[in-house]
């Protein structure tokens, strides 16, 4: 006889009981892709504030925003006149795929639709979508096409806000409601037709991304009112049924206490947490939208990007890495640039991150991060060029007869044990062959 394996119910036990499915723990590297509308203007102060909240700042007269709206558009030009520029026209989603599989990333994560409301995708229960309006295109179902086509394997995740500002019928997080088109503070009385925010509107449209697009993660943002133990028993049912039970992953931060991981954002744990979880920030200093005042030089170096991967991943962690497009679908160049030092990187030292466990004695001594594969092989990462001696302060699980190699130099590396602490010879031409983070290889 068979065991059945039994529909989740729209309960805290029952949804308590979903957990990360396994690629996505091996995954350890994904990809955030903030695109909207605030993709048009991209501007914020660089290293101060998230671009992406270009109509929040806007209203605030206090923002810095507000004045560069009034002076570069003038008084009269509203959030939503911003549509006509949201063209995609460049948009070219297998060079998107292609780009984080060169990347190294095993999943990425497309803002569906953010605080502004307004969806990349068909959306039936609202208008404000870049099928009826601007693009007229669905650009999360392309997107998630040329995965399935160019990059098999790739995993397919989207973003979704919760709340909508400036929705009439939205309860944002005591903000109040106000039109979009006026600008005017409204009551919360449910919708003009008669319709419930939470009911009838932003629980259908959750519904709509996992039956039109059957996404492998659902990345829920803010919380507050929501129907999300219903919402999320059906994605989970919805995957079952395609023969991958538990095979999907959902976020912290749907408004309801169960969830698969947590999400620092541009933030990280001091140390190990075994439920997993995953840290996010934008390659820009401050913002996962585009900001187009950002220079250059702020931008986070490759460095930076493969210290903050291999620190999570040492501390149970995936890293969730956001680029943000330019309205016409293309990737600003020094976004590219990371991405792909960040895939060179792998391409050498990979067999570190990905399938790898968090070492449960220690994640960390000095700059030296540590990661398992469990009776494979134990990984030591120096996140500083080392010296002629590599010292590891740390109990690590070596003993006669095994081999020490560094990844991306051959030859085995001569070591000792020295008052329980393990020496690794480490030849100039080795730590010539490294760059951004050095992997010693215990086996
Ligand atoms: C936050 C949002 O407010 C930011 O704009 C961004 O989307 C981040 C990932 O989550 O809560």
């Amino acid at each position: 006889f068979t065991l059945g394996v039994a529909d989740y119910q729209a309960t805290d036990a029952s949804l308590g009981a979903h957990e990360s499915p396994y690629w996505f723990d091996d995954a350890k590297f994904g990809i955030f892709i903030h695109w909207g509308l605030y993709s048009v203007p991209a501007w914020s102060p660089p290293g101060e504030q998230y671009a992406e909240w270009y109509w929040r700042w806007m209203e605030d007269q206090n923002n810095a925003v507000h004045a560069y709206h009034e002076k570069t558009y003038g008084k009269d030009f509203k959030y939503d006149d911003f549509i006509k520029d949201f063209t995609a026209a460049k948009f070219d989603p297998k060079s998107w795929v292609e780009l984080f599989q060169a990347a190294g990333a095993k999943y990425y994560v497309l803002t569906s639709k953010h605080h502004e409301g307004f969806a990349l995708y068909d959306s039936k229960v609202s208008g404000r979508d870049s099928v009826d309006l601007g693009p007229k295109r669905d650009l999360v179902k392309e997107l998630f096409d040329a995965s399935r086509k160019y990059t098999p394997g790739l995993r397919n995740g989207v973003y979704f806000s919760m709340p909508e500002w400036y929705n009439p019928d939205s309860p944002w997080m005591g903000h109040g409601p106000r039109n979009p088109y006026t600008g005017a503070a409204e009551p919360y009385t449910g919708y003009q037709s008669g319709r419930d925010f939470v009911k009838d509107y932003q629980g259908p449209q959750m519904s709509e991304l996992v039956h039109q697009y059957d996404p492998d993660v659902i990345w829920c943002d803010i919380g507050g009112a929501n129907d999300s133990r219903r919402v999320l028993a059906d994605y989970f049912n919805n995957a079952k049924n395609r023969q991958r039970p538990k095979d999907v992953t959902v976020d912290d931060r749907c408004g309801i206490p169960t969830h698969d991981f947590t999400t620092p954002e541009y933030a990280t744990y001091p140390d190990t947490v075994v439920k997993k979880w995953e840290a996010s920030r934008g390659l820009d200093p401050r913002s996962y939208g585009y900001n187009q005042a950002t220079p250059d030089s702020m931008y986070m170096t490759a460095d930076e990007v493969v210290h903050t991967l291999v620190d999570t991943n040492s501390k149970n962690g995936n890293f969730l890495l956001d680029i943000g497009p330019r309205a016409d679908g293309t990737i600003p160049e020094i976004m590219q640039t990371r991405l792909r030092e960040t895939g060179d990187w792998l391409k050498v030292n990979g067999e570190s991150v990905y399938g790898t466990t968090y070492w449960s004695r220690m994640a960390a001594s000095g700059p030296l991060r540590f990661s398992v594969k469990q009776n494979e092989a134990f990984y030591v990462t120096s996140l500083e060029r080392p010296g002629a001696q590599l010292t590891v302060d740390a109990p690590v699980p070596v003993k006669d007869g095994d081999r020490v190699t560094m990844l991306g130099y051959p030859g085995e590396l001569k070591w000792a044990k020295k008052d329980g602490k393990l020496v690794v010879d480490v030849p100039e031409a080795a730590r010539a062959a490294g760059s951004h983070a050095w992997v010693f290889k215990i086996e």
